[in-house]
């Protein structure tokens, strides 16, 4: 179009939403996305970019690559064309010193080996399940990783900041060494959890599903953003009550309005309602080990959030600051990781059990009568620690007791129910060959039968059978593994 107007960065530059007006540009356009902040998934996020390129905005945002819904919507934008340019001068002109290409972190290599890869950048894994069966303390290296942007480089811990914002008082900024010296360490035991794990089953179940992660469909995303680790730094609850101190004379119902907004040093941030985080049955911690060491830097070294029982998109990683205020209005409480209809926040994860051996598709004799199995269950968020756990083999019509083991990491604190998980084992009968339940078992590769476990908990509540649509998220039905009979 040569009757386009044309700009220089320059003119863009002004336009960076100082004045009031947001332009950016994306090859040889020039867009004024001053109206689409409101509807923008991403809320204001997008003034990252304002004045300047989007293309290095989105490669830090790496979703808005796989979108062409962001193309068609920027299209609409457009006010003019480009100049064209010396790429260098642009570099020295342009260049974001934030966005530099993600250094090869200590302990990615093994995320590598153990975990299936989702994306490189940002780096998502899902752990193998072989792996997760080998341990009741997942090891740092098999962790799965769910990032959103590049790993931010911190150098330091002890000189590390938080600032710490509260409506009432004056905002402090402490270093995690001064959070050292004021506060006493606790240790938990808990799973860490993504929202979008077992996304293949929901879709099998309800035809949507989605880990909410970067780049791609869902479709392959089985029971491995799951782990189980012992946590250790320091009490939010304590934290909080010490240096806000007119938090103890909230009434219950002005705390009740109050929310915890988290945020990381890579711009990702999310908010918990601030009852959570009081709660000392919560047990929340801004936790700077894992397993007795330091975080890796895929983990959300030196500090990140942990809330036990609470989606793992809440676990604020890469902490650099704690508010209490307002439910936050950015992407990750606002659009991602809500419930069916995108009615509220997801916080608390559901009960939950998943068979660990035998992966599905084993091959299993045919002369054989029985078969060994192996898994976890975890209560999630809610209020009753793990009872047991139960297996069938013939899809429901009969279900075999687990024998679980209800192992203890000596010197936890935890103040709540445990939301460490449980491991169970069991050497389930299968039913007689021939019977409808195992199938014809006469073809090659047919399906010989399905492995179901759920879980109970000590209050009663039962894992169901299948789980309702939780805007693609937090799947928990049972956990039914096919078993293929051999030649
Ligand atoms: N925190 C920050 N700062 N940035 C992130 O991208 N991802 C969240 C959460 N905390 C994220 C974050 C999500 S969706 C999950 S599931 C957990 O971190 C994953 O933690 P992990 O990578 O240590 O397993
Ligand atoms: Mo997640």
């Amino acid at each position: 179009n040569k009757s386009e107007p044309v700009y220089c960065r320059k003119d863009v530059q002004q336009h960076d939403g100082r004045n009031g007006s947001v332009w950016v540009t994306y090859r040889d356009g020039v867009y004024d996305v001053t109206q689409y902040l409101e509807q923008h998934p991403g809320g204001k996020l997008i003034l990252q970019a304002a004045g300047g390129p989007v293309d290095e905005w989105w490669k830090y945002w790496a979703q808005h690559h796989l979108s062409p819904d962001v193309a068609a919507a920027l299209e609409a934008l457009r006010v003019g064309r480009l100049l064209d340019y010396e790429e260098e001068e642009d570099q020295e002109r342009y260049g974001r010193g934030v966005w530099e290409p993600e250094q090869t972190a200590p302990g990615r290599e093994e995320s590598r080996r153990t975990g299936a890869i989702l994306s490189e950048l940002p780096f998502q894994t899902e752990t193998c399940i072989s792996e997760l069966a080998a341990e009741f303390l997942t090891p740092k290296g098999k962790l799965y990783v769910r990032n959103h942007a590049p790993v931010p480089a911190i150098e330091t811990s002890a000189d590390h900041m938080i600032t710490f914002v509260s409506e009432q008082e004056e905002e402090l900024d402490l270093t995690l060494g001064q959070l050292q010296g004021r506060f006493p360490r606790h240790r938990i035991t808990s799973v860490l959890q993504c929202t979008g794990n077992r996304a293949a089953d929901n879709i099998a179940a309800n035809g949507y599903g989605t880990s909410g992660f970067v780049g791609g469909d869902s479709e392959h995303i089985g029971a491995g953003m799951l782990g189980n680790a012992s946590w250790s730094g320091y009490r939010l609850d304590d934290v909080l009550r010490t240096l806000f101190p007119s938090l103890s004379t909230l009434a219950t119902e002005a705390i009740q309005d109050l929310h915890l907004t988290l945020e990381g040093v890579d711009g990702y941030y999310t908010s918990i309602p601030l009852s959570i985080a009081l709660e000392k049955s919560a047990d929340c911690l801004l936790a700077t080990h894992m397993n007795g060491e330091e975080l890796t830097p895929d983990h959300g070294f030196p500090v990140r959030a942990l809330l036990p029982g609470i989606a793992g998109a809440r676990n604020v990683k890469w902490l650099a600051k704690v508010a209490i205020g307002k439910e936050s209005d950015g992407p990750w409480t606002a659009h991602y990781y809500r419930k069916a209809g995108r009615s509220a926040p997801i916080y608390a994860l559901p009960l939950n059990s998943v068979i660990l051996s035998p992966e599905p598709g084993a091959w299993l004799d045919e002369s054989k009568s029985a078969v060994a199995v192996k898994g976890v269950a975890y209560a999630g968020g809610g209020q009753y620690p793990i009872q047991t756990v139960e297996l069938s083999a013939d899809r429901g019509q009969s279900w075999q007791t687990a024998t679980c083991h209800f192992e203890e990491v000596p010197d936890d604190d935890c103040q709540g129910p445990s939301r460490s998980w449980v491991r169970f084992e069991s050497v389930v009968q299968l039913p007689p060959s021939g019977s409808g339940a195992r199938g014809s078992g006469k073809t090659s590769g047919a399906p010989l039968t399905e492995l179901w476990c759920r879980a109970i908990d000590k209050g009663g509540n039962v894992q169901p059978e299948s789980s309702l649509p939780q805007g693609g998220y937090l799947y928990n039905g049972y956990h039914r593994v096919p078993l293929v009979r051999s030649l």
